[in-house]
């Protein structure tokens, strides 16, 4: 690290080679690289996340794009992957030697600017890094961009000398000024954008630079500057062949605990539809490349693109499959029918609270009138599978609204194919919850945030977070009761879970219990046994038999059910809060999984016959040894298999 002279300039006095003088910083003054054309590298910081590794990242991929389009000798490195693949150390882990491994990393490229993109969660990395590149190459330009730095900008320059700009905000043009004013030796002084340290030593923040208004400007991303896709999903063995699309940018709306508004501008715009259809129809061609990921978090904001998006890929026959990412409010019965036709398949919807008045609290803004059980049934309706995601201790959150959305959670639960995302409240910098709270947050041992999972815990990274609690608040949660915190982690690990197994059963044990549901999972978590031990001591039958055919389904193994309830009263019995079926009768069933692009399963009412009849045939492999072994039952069989309630191999 270059200490501050007497004047305020950074004088760069420690360098790895003998050979090479201290130089000072400034481009004003000095040729602080050699005369041929600047060679920037970007990289993104490294992260211990497995999803994240299976996905080049858009950002870096766009900024590669666009510098070289603007004739840079541009070169990426993505040191997540370049993590998981093995390349920075045979752990794979992030420690003091793969962040060393790192540095040498960029170096093998000769640059003469590194841009280190970053997130709140990979900013401690990213300052350990830069901290061994300015040890080891005295004259290199060290930059930091990303949505982890917009607002602690000023105060991560002010702490760590080694960092010489941060651009904030979008990068396309601030970084094209910056090369330009650099390349030419000129002061950075009035490039908008840029948080900056000036030759006598003074941090300056530059006005902020407008976003992008016409995304149709935006560059193609720089493909052959990262490793292939295939060799992401290799490393990882991610399955669904995710692949990032730069659909939009940006969010007008400024909910308390999110970044996103702020970081871009609080304005939402789209990529046109012609280029979006392109980036996504591109997936087609590229090995290993399967479903688009959809970055933009307002999927529907401006509902005449979303339309028209989904209308072009309908009369293209829907050829690849997306996911997006919206708000709960912006989705309606007519735009998800154009989605399903269009290859959308899954939708991210923020739903936050079920209760009103905690998501105006937090600024949510959410229409009076969201229904989101309509909205679930919508999603089914369409074929699009809802991920509800929620955040639990907002603050105006009791015990009450707690329970309503821990209540909402479960009612969906019921409805097909939903999927739960509960995450505990986090103060991160640059949102309202970071303002308001970052003095009193607190870390707690054991209970990451999502935001930080995976980062921040090799030795160097935590000196940092220890050292600066209030630039790393990524890694604090809300000052709460630490038995609550504790709560909120367990609700928020376990629940989803059962209720993606046993939505039927926990609904019926809250009502035979006469519970709402967080009182269920108190009752459950203070029992400490499984969920499925807690079913059984209700000692219920239908409570038994729901538990039984939910099991059934969760093993997608061909089971007979022999009950004394009509299970197939049940789902909805639960949803529309009628009576239970009653006990008593003699009901047979049968599970049957069927084919799709998602594992499924059916179950069908069969009679008692069928029932008996696939309870013989359980075990036989194939037609073939049913013909050896029971030649007479292989007619029936034939005729099971043709109604779809029995799989048999034709042959072994
Ligand atoms: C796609 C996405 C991912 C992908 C790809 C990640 C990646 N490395 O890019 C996946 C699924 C892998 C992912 C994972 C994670 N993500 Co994510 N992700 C997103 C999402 C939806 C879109 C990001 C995006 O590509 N936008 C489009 C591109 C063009 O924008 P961009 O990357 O921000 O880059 C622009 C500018 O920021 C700037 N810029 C960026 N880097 C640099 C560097 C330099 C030098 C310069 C000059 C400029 C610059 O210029 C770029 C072009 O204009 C955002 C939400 C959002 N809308 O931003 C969350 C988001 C970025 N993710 C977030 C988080 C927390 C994570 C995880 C850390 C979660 C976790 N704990 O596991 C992991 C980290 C994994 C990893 N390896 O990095 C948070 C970050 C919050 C914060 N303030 O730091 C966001 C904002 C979502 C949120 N919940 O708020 N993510
Ligand atoms: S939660 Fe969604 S709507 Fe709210 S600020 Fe973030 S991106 Fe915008």
């Amino acid at each position: 690290m270059g200490p501050l002279d007497p004047g305020g300039r950074i004088q760069r006095s420690e360098s790895n080679s003998a050979h090479e003088p201290p130089v000072t910083l400034d481009p004003r003054h000095e040729h602080w690289r050699n005369d041929s054309p600047v060679r920037i590298l970007i990289a993104s910081s490294p992260h211990a996340d497995t999803f994240g590794y299976s996905m080049p990242p858009p950002g870096v991929l766009r900024l590669g794009g666009a510098l070289g389009a603007n004739g840079w000798d541009v070169h990426l490195v993505d040191l997540a992957h370049e993590l998981a693949a093995g390349h920075l150390g045979d752990e794979r882990v992030l420690d003091e030697s793969s962040l060393s491994a790192a540095a040498d990393r960029i170096l093998g490229e000769e640059p003469d600017v590194v841009g280190l993109s970053t997130m709140g969660a990979t900013l401690p990395a990213a300052l350990v890094i830069t901290r061994m590149l300015r040890e080891r190459a005295p004259r290199l330009h060290l930059h930091l961009g990303g949505p982890g730095i917009g607002e602690v900008d000023e105060r991560v320059l002010e702490r760590f000398d080694w960092i010489d700009l941060i651009v904030r905000g979008e990068g396309e043009d601030t970084l094209h000024e910056v090369l330009q004013r650099l390349d030419q030796e000129q002061s950075l002084e009035g490039v908008t954008g840029i948080t900056w340290r000036n030759t006598e030593g003074r941090i300056l923040r530059e006005a902020d630079r407008h976003p992008l208004l016409d995304m149709a400007s935006v560059a193609p991303y720089a493909w052959d500057l990262l490793p292939d896709l295939a060799r992401y999903k290799e490393v990882t063995g991610e399955a669904e062949g995710l692949v990032p699309v730069d659909s939009g940018r940006g969010c007008s709306y400024d909910c308390s605990f999110c970044s996103i508004g702020r970081y871009w501008g609080r304005r939402s715009r789209t990529l046109p539809v012609d280029r979006l259809v392109e980036e996504v129809l591109a997936l087609k061609d590229m090995p290993a490349a399967r479903n688009a990921y959809l970055c933009h978090d307002l999927f529907g904001a401006d509902r005449q693109h979303a339309l028209a998006f989904c209308a072009r890929m309908t009369e293209l026959g829907a050829p690849v499959p997306w996911e997006c990412r919206a708000r709960s409010d912006h989705m309606d019965a007519e735009l998800l029918q154009a989605m399903g036709a269009a290859g959308g398949y899954r939708v991210l919807l923020g739903v936050e609270s079920a209760a009103p008045e905690v998501r105006a609290t937090n600024a949510k803004n959410m229409a009076a009138d969201t229904d989101v059980l309509e909205l679930v049934d919508n999603c089914a309706a369409a074929g699009v599978t809802p991920i509800l995601s929620f955040i639990l201790g907002l603050p105006g959150e009791g015990d009450e609204e707690l329970a309503a959305s821990l209540d909402l959670c479960a009612d969906a639960s019921l409805r097909t194919g939903v999927n739960l995302s509960l995450h505990l409240a986090n103060p991160q910098p640059n949102c309202a919850l970071g303002e308001d709270y970052n003095p009193d947050a607190v870390a707690l041992e054991g209970i990451a945030p999502d935001m930080a999972w995976g980062a921040g815990e090799s030795e160097p990274e935590r000196e940092l977070i220890r050292a600066h609690p209030d630039l790393f608040s990524t890694w604090h949660l809300l000052a709460l009761p630490e038995d609550k915190l504790r709560d909120f982690s367990r609700i928020a690990k376990k629940l989803p879970k059962v209720l993606e197994r046993y939505p039927r059963t926990f609904c019926l044990l809250r009502r035979v219990r006469g519970e709402n549901a967080l009182e269920l999972w108190r009752a459950w978590d203070a029992n400490g046994r499984s969920f499925e031990g807690l079913a059984r001591m209700a000692r219920h039958t239908l409570v038994d038999e729901s538990l039984a055919w939910e099991q059934a389904l969760i093993s997608r193994a061909p089971t007979v059910l022999n009950t004394e309830h009509d299970l197939s009263q049940l789902t909805a019995a639960l949803r529309d809060g009628v009576d239970l079926p009653a006990g008593g009768g003699a009901y047979h069933f049968a599970t049957t999984p069927i084919e799709g692009p998602l594992p499924a399963m059916r179950t069908s009412r069969v009679s008692q016959d069928v029932a008996q009849l696939l309870g013989e045939l359980k075990g036989e492999a194939s037609f073939d040894s049913l013909t050896r072994t029971r030649p007479e039952l292989v007619q029936a069989a034939k005729q099971l298999s043709e109604a779809g309630l029995l799989t048999l191999a034709s042959s072994t």
